[in-house]
């Protein structure tokens, strides 16, 4: 008996040092303490031992069985532990670890013009004005002084939505509507989207324009080219040169239109492509507003001048970023876009 016992111990010892997981302990458990495990059933066979022999085997077998036990509950401790080890290690943050970048968007290259431009204009001390997309003839044409004949009025030229609306062909209506209600002094600035039945490199459909005025008594075309010089210097650069041309618009008089020395070659390339040798860029059209805009809102024109002026957004962000495709604005290409 007591060679068996050692044997049952031995095995025990080694199984549960070679034990790996709680399953394994519990399945030695249930080999040696289970109702028909082995120090169980040895137990039960120590009424055959020589009685004298027996009191010495009894306390063997009991050491035997408390070493046992203690093991199993040592072996289990252990692999609990070291699950729990392997748990925490395997849930560890590690704090220092950099963060995912987050992919920032960015306001599209017109938008970000349109708000540069807003930004010299109310420095200037000019206010922002909007209006509707979608405007009525009397807006758009007829209170600027357009003839009833004047061909920007063709169905050609101009996106109708019925007989008497249309979506505007520049922001000008809304600077009707502003004179409308409200009186002089006034210097605003208008930004927005406008229409035009138009498609080729440097004509969309949709294009964006920002018109000024400024109404006061005495204005005069030496602050038109003031403030348009000062303008233009901040938005193309300190040096830009500016000039003035004598030109026609029905709701000017009289009218010009502005160019700036031309940003790619400066005048010194006879064979430029972007000012083709002339060394000037025609950027936007101005002029004292005609007496006949000032009656149709009901003002003073003799007691009253005012200027105006409007330039194309997509021209100007065209030349400042050397971009030869108007559509590329609208087309929402994501590569386009990423470089502003
Ligand atoms: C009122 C009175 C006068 C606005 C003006 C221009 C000249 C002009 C063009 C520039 C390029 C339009 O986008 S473009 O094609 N604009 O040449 N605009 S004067 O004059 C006004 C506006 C409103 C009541």
């Amino acid at each position: 008996m007591k060679s068996e016992l050692e044997r049952i111990h031995r095995e025990a010892v080694a199984g549960l040092e070679a034990a790996s997981q709680e399953a394994e302990v519990e399945a030695l458990r249930v080999r040696l303490l289970g109702r028909k495990g082995e120090l169980t059933t040895i137990v039960r066979s120590l009424r055959d031992v020589d009685p004298s022999d027996r009191p010495a085997m009894g306390a063997y077998l009991n050491e035997v069985k408390t070493d046992v036990e203690q093991r199993i509950e040592a072996a289990f401790l252990a692999l609990r532990v070291s699950a729990r080890e392997r748990q925490i290690a395997s849930e560890r943050v590690d704090v220092t670890i950099p963060g995912r970048r987050q992919v920032l968007g960015h306001l599209h290259p017109i938008t970000q013009t349109i708000e540069e431009m807003i930004d010299i204009f109310v420095a200037l001390g000019f206010e922002v004005a909007t209006g509707p997309d979608v405007e009525d003839d009397y807006h758009n044409f007829t209170a600027l002084n357009f003839p009833p004949d004047h061909p920007a009025r063709d169905m050609q030229d101009t996106f109708f939505v019925d007989q008497d609306h249309l979506l505007r062909t520049h922001t000008s209506p809304v600077q009707i509507r502003v004179m409308e209600n409200r009186q002089p002094p006034l210097r605003v600035i208008v930004p927005g989207a406008t229409y035009r039945i138009d498609n080729d490199l440097t004509h969309a459909p949709m294009f964006h324009q920002i018109e000024g005025f400024m109404v006061d008594k005495r204005v005069t075309f030496g602050d038109l080219k003031g403030t348009l010089t000062l303008a233009l210097q901040r938005l193309f650069g300190d040096d830009t040169r500016v000039r003035f041309r004598a030109s026609f618009f029905p709701f000017t008089e009289p009218s010009a239109e502005v160019d700036i020395g031309c940003v790619i070659c400066a005048g010194q390339s006879s064979t430029c492509r972007i000012c083709r040798g002339t060394g000037w860029l025609e950027i936007l059209g101005a002029g004292l507003i005609d007496p006949n805009v000032f009656e149709a809102v009901g003002y003073d024109s003799e007691a009253l001048s005012g200027f105006a002026f409007g330039v194309g957004i997509e021209r100007v962000a065209m030349l400042k970023y050397q971009i030869n495709d108007i559509r590329l604005f609208a087309g929402n290409d994501i590569r386009f876009l990423r470089q502003f």
